[in-house]
């Protein structure tokens, strides 16, 4: 069997962390407790990953007093170490026993290409330093220095780390016995030495280190002496700071405050915007290399949607906020409109996304985008605009005005529709009046809001309903999408319209009649609010609140 390892240009894992210890450079090393967190540090740019005890119990549910067992803890450094490639320094708490139980441990973390443990001059079962109470007792120097030995010659691979953790200062001793037992236990072997501190100032660790004049790599902690700058740490000659618990720590608040916001408002309606979407969790879990493997290995027929938003006009009505810019580079809550939507559209693997621009073209963000013009934004309708981009439309396109925001649920549920063609109709808005510019849509079936209803198909959309007409059964969002039949419908009635006179003052709601009267069924995807469109400064307003999820 291939090691990757040896055929991979980066050194082995535990060779990394030694060289991370040995380096005259500050190391950061930053903690995680199961696979994902360890990706995420890795992404983040981390050169080494703290396989923390504290958090490895707590996402487990149970204390940081060896409440889970040392193969529980080994059975998700796997996980963790699988897809890594960084090195993982194992916190071994007292190496879960004696002499021969650390011996075991560094066996079996070897297997699972663990770089390295740190073990503490505690007794088991332990206790986190952090928790108040009574005293914690010391490990005896000779026995502990054995447990050090006995780890050291156990291990298979010469860069395999043992860490030594010296607890005295934490257990209310001096810093002479702190300085007495880092020196036993580097003279036994540890490869480099953790002085820990529970002080909210670096005092004790600093006066440490003047003392031990780098006889081996300090490894500190700074949980409780947070707000000391790094460099106070480069001038103290410290090799490694571990960032011991951060990771668990911003999970659980971030959990706590969804898990609340949903129970009690019902709905993740306002808290799906700012959690990652499901597609981050994909990505983190690889499923993109899964993807490539399939298209390698199996046979796919899914067809690839194309997004294409028109962006052409300037969006008069916002004044001097657009006299630089075309309406969807104004940023809202500091990211632009045209950013948010292609990043809705990516969020639901529509990545082939184009562009169309009029009106100062130059200011679009171009990135993820293929961007065509419309030079004749001025004097031209969105049928214009829509034909330019007819070449990108593929099989399968979703069309969209660029001032959209809309709660993603919106969009994923128009991808997972397998109409030939459909509109998004906004039920909750059925006020149509006389002179309104909006565009309102008269249906087949108004919206029921139940699971059950009927399918209900667009009769025509219109900015005028005639007095005395019924009530529309909503407004059309300025979203839709054609796939298959729909879309070769979709690029003949773009052709017949193209040979009327009036062509170049067509808009999407012209061409959509057209497709009704021509004989196509278009399908009525129905909404109820979630979704903004910003053409005045009122809408501006409302769009940053909308971002923030507050409505
Ligand atoms: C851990 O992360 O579990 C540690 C570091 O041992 S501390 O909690 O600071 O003791
Ligand atoms: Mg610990």
């Amino acid at each position: 069997m291939i090691n990757l390892e040896s055929v991979s240009l980066k050194p082995s894992k535990s060779a990394q962390l030694r060289r991370m210890l040995d380096s005259p450079h500050l190391e950061f090393i930053m903690e995680a407790h199961n696979g994902i967190s360890a990706r995420i540090v890795e992404e983040a740019g981390f050169h080494g990953i703290w396989a923390s005890g504290l958090s490895l119990s707590a996402q487990f549910g149970v204390r940081d007093n060896n409440e889970a067992s040392w193969t529980q803890v080994v059975e998700m450094l796997e996980f963790m170490s699988d897809v890594t490639r960084i090195p993982i320094l194992l916190d071994g708490d007292t190496g879960y026993g004696n002499f021969n139980n650390l011996r075991r441990l560094v066996k079996k973390i070897e297997q699972r290409g663990i770089a390295g443990v740190c073990i503490e001059d505690k007794l088991f079962p332990k206790t986190n330093s952090f928790i108040a109470g009574e005293r914690q007792n010391l490990a005896d120097i000779e026995e502990f220095c054995g447990k050090i030995k006995a780890g050291k010659d156990s291990q298979s691979d010469r860069d395999f780390c043992v860490v030594a953790r010296v607890e005295a200062l934490i257990a209310g001793w001096d810093l002479r016995e702190a300085l007495l037992r880092a020196e036993a236990y580097r003279a036994a072997g540890a490869d480099a030495i953790l002085i820990h501190s529970k002080l909210s100032r670096p005092d004790q660790i600093l006066a440490f280190a003047a003392e031990w004049a780098g006889r081996a790599p300090l490894v500190i902690v700074p949980t409780k002496y947070y707000s000391t700058p790094a460099d106070v740490y480069r001038q103290a000659g410290i090799s490694a700071v571990i960032w011991a618990n951060h990771m668990l720590r911003a999970a659980v608040a971030a959990m706590q405050s969804a898990a609340c916001a949903i129970h009690e408002i019902e709905t993740p309606v306002y808290v799906e915007d700012r959690i990652a979407p499901v597609e981050e969790i994909f990505r983190l879990q690889g499923a993109e290399e899964l993807s490539a493997a399939e298209r390698r290995y199996a046979v796919s027929g899914r067809s690839r949607t194309r997004g294409v938003i028109l962006a052409a006009t300037r969006g008069d009505a916002l004044y001097g906020l657009t006299a630089t810019r075309p309406k969807v580079m104004l940023p809202i809550g500091g990211k632009p409109i045209l950013r948010r939507l292609v990043e809705e559209l990516k969020k639901q693997a529509v990545n082939e996304i184009t562009v169309v621009a009029g009106y100062r073209a130059e200011a679009i963000e171009t990135a993820g985008i293929s961007l065509v013009l419309n030079p004749d934004y001025q004097d031209s309708g969105e049928l214009a605009s829509l034909s330019r981009a007819e070449s990108c439309f593929g099989d399968d396109t979703v069309i969209l005005y660029g001032d959209l925001l809309f709660r993603n649920y919106i969009l994923r549920d128009l991808l997972d529709s397998d109409a030939g063609i459909v509109v998004v109709v906004d039920s909750a808005d059925t006020h149509a009046s006389a002179g309104s510019a909006s565009d309102y849509a008269y249906c087949t079936e108004p919206d029921s809001r139940s699971l059950l209803s009927e399918d209900a198909y667009l009769e025509r959309i219109t900015a005028d309903p005639p007095p005395g007409a019924r009530l529309p059964s909503g407004r059309w969002i300025g979203m839709w999408r054609a796939q298959g039949e729909g879309c070769r419908a979709l690029k003949k009635g773009l052709a017949d319209l193209r040979a009327r006179a009036d062509f170049s003052r067509l808009n999407t709601p012209d061409l959509l009649n057209h497709l009704v009267s021509s004989g196509h069924e278009v399908r009525v995807l129905y909404i109820h609010g979630h979704w903004l469109d910003v053409n005045t400064l009122d809408d501006l307003d409302r769009a940053g609140s909308f971002a923030e999820g507050r409505h």
